[in-house]
């Protein structure tokens, strides 16, 4: 079921020039209204009638998250606070959070296109359906479940945490749809199985994952263990929180709501745009926000864009599942490496659970890289000889894969700290 045709199956032309119309009232208002955004376009020597076509939105300048932290709490705002309804907040590891506001009128865009979003991704009014992103300054619980609410599922607000008493609601409120991150999701699947309770055997037909990068061998995983369909959505705070673009049922990419976000793709190096079809970092405009309207929104997102059709019916360009973050690449020894990379090597060796971490450091110059994965319950009985093997196995195939020596570190089923919100899977302790 599309929830919206008219805007997600809009002819191509006719949703170009509504967006148009929308980039040019947005940097209007930014303009006329946030003084940091005057300083800037002045100081790119752009002027709001200078944007005449799309392709002039390369003339603006980038805003990052340095600019939120910098006008904190509301300097970036463009409506009063008597207009503005709601608060959020990205937390952020160091330093002041980065504040995001919504007016009424944001709020009920928020949730039609949340709404869009798990429709494709297969939820009706039929759904029963657990939230267990924490509900509080985080986007993701109140965005998701605004969204669900206006398509009539049958909301369980359990938010995060207390995975036993999450078991035994799906359990007894017959939950057929689970919203959260992949990490939780991997949670509460070993708190089943500590119940005695088979994931697979709860009745969760939908995962709904956002919120932090997962492979799609990670997906494989979690629709194994968990007997679901799962489904990748994507936003962020910065622009709005979840709603930005989710997949459908075919999973060939994530629709982006074209309507209200205009998606670029840079090269990170230099900022120069990139054509359809090319990796880089996605950058975003929002067309309708009213409280913090955002201007080329460097996300430091890695992904690809696409406008082909997809066979469901929906026109609106695709985004490839994200690769990761730039600020989250590695170099070591001089090659780039993504943890998304290595999470894919990991899940494709038998006898390792979906729990790793990545370690770096440095050993005199050189850059030191260790991967620790658990080991299944099964393996975990083996040989200490088979293990030797395994460890030597993953070593080479991430040689083959990546090019980088590193040491693996093969742990007892359960021993990492396991994650309630994002996962943080690199530790990175070489010296800044
Ligand atoms: O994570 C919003 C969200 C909540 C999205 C719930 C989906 C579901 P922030 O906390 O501001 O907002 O973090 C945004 O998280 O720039 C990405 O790096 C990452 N991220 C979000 N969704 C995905 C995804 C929310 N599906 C940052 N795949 C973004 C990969 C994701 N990374």
């Amino acid at each position: 079921m599309i929830w919206d045709p008219g805007h997600e199956c809009m002819d191509r032309e006719e949703l170009r020039s509504l967006q148009l119309e929308r980039l040019k009232e947005t940097v209007a208002r930014v303009y006329n209204r946030v003084p940091f955004y005057r300083a800037a376009m002045d100081k790119a020597g752009v002027r709001p009638e200078d944007i005449r076509t799309l392709a002039d939105v390369s003339r603006l300048p980038f805003t990052d998250k340095t600019a939120l932290r910098d006008n904190y709490p509301y300097g970036l705002f463009a409506a009063p606070v008597k207009e503005i309804v709601r608060l959020h907040a990205s937390s952020g590891t160091t330093g002041k959070p980065t504040v995001v506001g919504y007016t009424r009128r944001d709020l009920e865009n928020w949730s039609e296109l949340v709404a869009r979003i798990v429709t494709a991704a297969g939820v009706t009014s039929e759904d029963v359906v657990q939230i267990t992103f924490g509900y509080g300054l985080f986007t993701g619980a109140f965005g998701l479940h605004y969204g669900l609410e206006k398509v009539g599922a049958t909301i369980v607000p359990a938010s995060v945490g207390n995975t036993s008493r999450q078991i035994m609601l799906m359990q007894d409120f017959g939950t057929t749809a689970l919203v959260g991150t992949p990490s939780y999701a991997l949670h509460l699947a070993d708190a089943a199985r500590a119940m005695g309770v088979d994931p697979a055997t709860l009745g969760i037909r939908t995962g709904l994952f956002g919120a932090e990068a997962w492979t799609e061998s990670m997906r494989a995983e979690l629709e194994r263990t968990w007997n679901m369909k799962a489904t990748d959505n994507y936003g962020l705070s910065e622009v709005m929180g979840p709603g930005v673009a989710g997949e459908c049922a075919l999973g060939t990419g994530l629709h982006i709501n074209e309507d209200h976000f205009l998606a670029e793709i840079i090269d990170p190096e230099t900022g120069e745009p990139l054509d359809y079809g090319r990796e880089g970092e996605l950058v975003i405009t929002t067309l309708t926000k009213e409280a913090l309207p955002i201007l080329r929104y460097r996300t430091r997102d890695i992904t690809v864009l696409t406008e082909e059709p997809c066979p469901c019916g929906r026109t609106n360009a695709r985004m490839r599942k994200v690769r990761g973050r730039t600020d989250d690449m590695l170099i070591i020894s001089g090659v780039n490496v993504f943890p998304s990379q290595i999470e894919t090597v990991l899940m494709n060796i038998n006898g390792l659970s979906p729990h790793y971490q990545i370690l770096v450091d440095k050993k005199g110059y050189l850059d030191y890289l260790e991967v620790q994965v658990e080991l299944t319950d099964e393996m975990f009985t083996g040989h200490f000889r088979d293990l030797e093997t395994l460890e030597e196995k993953i070593r080479q195939k991430i040689f083959s894969v990546l090019s980088i020596n590193c040491r693996v570190r093969l742990l007892e089923p359960r021993s990492l700290a396991r994650s309630e919100g994002k996962i943080k899977r690199v530790i990175d302790n070489r010296p800044k």
